[in-house]
């Protein structure tokens, strides 16, 4: 079937189902509408929706209320597939599962208690606590336990801060000592202007089921910007799946704790939920907790969604909401079992809704009597869960349970203030690079040279494709380009580089994974990795078939998201390090749509986690008259988030360049995110392609020096674009009087080169910066200062477009206008 009809439902909705009976059409109303009735909440703020299905009454009709309206309420009629719908209906309506009570009750105890010591011992700290939501901890408790049966090996956890530090402790098994030591905090010298809040911080751990099963815990470490974490936590689950091959979507679970707020008014999460079912970034399904406090901050539902419930953006998807109500402890545990095998039977995602109250403000420092008077004071008499449940179970000895646990946490607390503080994130391995100390290292450096016979063949593979496939004749034409490239008899553009690049790496077994908005042909038509045979739509992917016992490379269309899949390539990157990882931006300016990812993952990840990343950022920028959206990939922005050689900011003026640089990112033993600026019109110029001698011997160059002038009046510095177009004006004019450099790594700064073309260009008295950009964007404010140091007593001019709001006209021929004037007075001896 051709994929253009093919349809995700298409064989589910095939089957016909049988005329229902009737206490099937009985039921089948408290199936679709029962959870709208179902007694969800503590405090009893939801109050039941009438619906016109179920005033029914009757035998069914009680049994069918018991089941649908009672503590759970199941939205899962709205999928289509009958098998699916029937597999939960079967196990809601059947007999109700028996649980360890005793151990429920103190793993309650356990969670109460140990805000409450946090409370006691550190007063005025935040901690947001869990209270309101305890029955969190036996739901993920209950979904180990199933995940040990399954074989898991990892469970992957994205969370915020609302019960983090009783997860660390009770999930990933920290000792409450470590736990507590965070609070006694550390010797701030340690990790001035590094670090972050104990509540953002990553952890690992291990968990012993009760079979015996070891389960790794990882918790992602994550930024105050809810939801962020999301797609990172699906990306990292994916490449650890990757690495581990065929049984990789069983023996790794993801796991996403939510907020109700922050599930309900994110974007980056309803971006996140839609790659579930798509192959590029699938992990056979997610598990989703909605920590349903029915508030966030100061504001209540109402006011943070349209919907009744917060869960309603899952509704999107065919996939099962499990609303539960929190105080019914044994109904939270069923459902962590239902979604757990339901993720185990459909491999699909899951909601669950767990819904309590928050027992405090927002944190610990914050009065909630001020925002919700009358809501607080129901909080205030509302006894806390374990006490519920001991009486619901009729545990006599709860309340010697309580002291003993109790009386263990706070040994644990005394013990913690003794501990050994922390050591300072500078001291852990892995806190370092080539440039460490602001020094170059070049012995860090590796080679990127491709012998020319290995490119020969490699360009071969690349051009070729099997003998009876019906190409498209534009393809075939490109092939047949690139087959001359790598012979030499044509120059190599940017997108043959590239090619060559890749399919060198997977020669030598590093795996390629690049996603992005129509990135397997490329925006700009460049591209064209996978050949689609004009017939029946079949793919060949020229870069599989490099060589035997080659790694795998794979090049997908995204969908259209940019927060949501960069975090996840992030993520992805972050474990599956061997690998070279990069995200493709339709134009570079959509990179600001996913603005939180770059700021609080790539840039500073490492200074405040300690995580290193070889992401690589491919954003096309140039200006080119195309308007106010397509020009600009917003360099500013970058080179400001740039300190401690946290990043990599390139811009490649040739294909031989591209290639380089590209092979250097991941040859390297050593990981740094990387942003490159990529080009558009210049993707086929003659000024930008390279002689393919070019890619078999030499390095990237971090400033490419002019190799036509020796002997200079003027010196210009510019990077992309421009630099192609002022040596082209400089050849009309015929003059020879003016060197024009690339600058190729504006981050790190490459010093030493530029101080070698300030040596050679001594006794040039003019020295000028020329970007395309209006004065407050592009490289300016960060070179300006930079060359001004190494120009020493010359002084350092600058040529730019005026100072602008928006980074480019809406008018092709005032583009056309301005670049002639720029170019010109960039070129004209008094110009500035
Ligand atoms: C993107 C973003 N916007 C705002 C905030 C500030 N903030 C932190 S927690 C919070 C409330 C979150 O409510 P909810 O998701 O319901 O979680 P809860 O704290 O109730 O568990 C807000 C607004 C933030 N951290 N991230
Ligand atoms: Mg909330």
């Amino acid at each position: 079937m051709p994929s253009f009809l093919k349809t995700e439902d298409s064989a589910a909705t095939a089957v016909a189902e049988p005329s229902p009976s009737d206490r099937e059409r009985v039921f089948d109303a408290f199936r679709n509408w029962g959870y709208l009735q179902a007694d969800l909440d503590p405090l009893r703020l939801l109050a039941p929706v009438p619906h016109p299905d179920l005033q029914i009454e009757g035998e069914y009709a009680q049994e069918a209320r018991a089941v649908y309206c009672g503590t759970i309420g199941a939205e899962f009629m709205h999928i289509p597939d009958p098998e699916r719908r029937r597999w939960i209906a079967d196990h809601l309506e059947g007999p109700a599962p028996t649980f360890d009570q005793t151990l429920t009750l103190e793993q309650l105890i356990r969670a109460e208690f140990f805000e409450l010591v946090l409370q006691q011992r550190y007063l005025g700290t935040k901690r947001f606590s869990l209270e309101g939501v305890t029955a969190l901890l036996p739901l993920l408790d209950e979904v180990l336990e199933g995940a040990g049966r399954h074989g898991v090996v990892e469970l992957v956890m994205g969370m915020s801060h609302r019960g983090r530090l009783n997860v660390i402790a009770h999930v990933a098994r920290r000792s409450l000592e470590e736990v507590f030591a965070g609070f006694e905090d550390v010797d701030p010298r340690s990790v001035l202007g590094g670090g972050d809040v104990k509540y953002h911080m990553g952890a690992t751990g291990e968990y012993t089921t009760r079979s015996g099963a070891k389960i790794h815990i990882h918790l992602v470490s994550n930024p105050s910007h809810l939801e962020a974490v999301d797609p990172v936590t699906v990306g990292r689950t994916r490449a650890k799946q990757d690495r581990a091959g065929l049984p990789g979507s069983k023996q790794f679970l993801p796991l996403l704790v939510h907020g109700d707020g922050a599930f309900a008014g994110q974007g980056v999460f309803a971006e996140t939920l839609n790659l579930a079912d798509i192959p590029a970034y699938s992990v056979g399904g997610t598990l989703h907790v909605i920590v349903n406090n029915l508030i966030g901050f100061t504001t209540i539902s109402r006011e943070l969604h349209s919907s009744r419930f917060a869960a309603q953006l899952a509704r999107r998807q065919n996939i099962p909401i499990f609303h539960v109500n929190g105080e019914d402890v044994e109904a939270v545990l069923r459902t962590a079992r239902l979604a757990l095998e339901y993720r185990y039977t459909f491999t699909s995602d899951v909601v669950i809704d767990l819904i309590g109250y928050r027992r405090h403000g927002h944190s610990e420092v914050d009065d909630p009597t001020i925002t919700q008077p009358l809501l607080y004071k129901a909080i205030k008499e509302h006894p806390p869960l374990w006490e519920i449940y001991a009486q619901d179970i009729g545990d006599r000895e709860a309340a010697a349970r309580a002291d003993r646990i109790k009386a263990e946490i706070e040994a644990a607390q005394k013990r913690a203030s003794t501990l050994r503080k922390k050591p300072s994130l500078r001291e852990l391995p892995g806190y370092w690079s080539a440039y460490k100390g602001g020094r170059y290292k070049p012995q860090y450096e590796v080679d990127t040279a491709v012998p020319a016979e290995e490119l020969r063949a490699l360009s071969e593979r690349l051009s070729s494709y099997p003998a009876d496939f019906h190409i498209h004749p534009k393809v075939q034409k490109l092939l047949e380009q690139r087959a001359e490239m790598g012979l030499g008899k044509r120059a190599v553009d940017y997108g043959m580089a590239e090619a060559l690049a890749f399919a060198s790496l997977v020669k030598k077994g590093i795996p390629i994974r690049l996603s992005g908005q129509d990135s397997r042909r490329g925006t700009f038509n460049q591209r064209h990795s996978v050949l689609l045979d004009i017939e029946n739509e079949q793919e060949y992917v020229p870069l599989r078939h490099i060589s035997p016992g080659q790694a795998h490379c794979k090049i997908y269309n995204s969908t259209l998201s940019e927060a949501g899949v960069l975090g996840f390539e992030y993520g992805y990157s972050r474990d599956y390090p061997e690998a070279l990882v990069l995200w493709e931006a339709q134009f570079g300016d959509f990179a600001n749509v996913a603005q939180a990812i770059i700021d609080q993952f790539i840039v500073s990840g490492e200074a405040k986690w300690n995580l290193l990343s070889g992401l690589v950022l491919l954003l096309p920028h140039g200006y080119e008259g195309q308007g106010p959206e397509h020009s600009s990939a917003r360099i500013e922005r970058f080179l400001q988030l740039a300190a401690t050689d946290n990043f990599q900011i390139c811009q490649p003026s040739s294909a031989a360049q591209y290639f380089h640089l590209l092979r250097r990112q991941v040859l390297r033993s050593w990981r740094k995110p990387l942003v490159v600026f990529t080009p558009k019109s210049m993707l086929r110029h003659p000024e930008a392609s390279s002689p393919i001698q070019e890619f078999s011997t030499g390095a990237f160059l971090k400033v490419r020096p002019d190799p036509e002038v020796t002997e200079a009046r003027r010196v210009l510095f510019c990077t992309g674009k421009i630099g192609h177009e002022l040596r082209m004006a400089r050849k009309r004019k015929k003059d020879a009087s003016v060197a024009i450099l690339f600058v190729e790594q504006l981050y790190p700064f490459p010093e030493a080169e530029l101080n070698a073309e300030f040596e050679r260009y001594r006794n040039a008295r003019e020295i000028v910066w020329v970007q395309e950009e209006p004065r407050n964007m592009g490289a300016l404010n960060y070179m300006l200062p930079r060359l001004q140091r190494l120009a020493g007593d010359r002084s350092v001019l600058s040529v730019k477009r005026s100072a602008s709001p928006s980074p480019a006209t809406g008018s092709t021929k005032a583009h056309d206008v301005e670049q002639k004037a720029l170019l010109s007075l960039a070129l004209s001896s008094n110009g500035h």
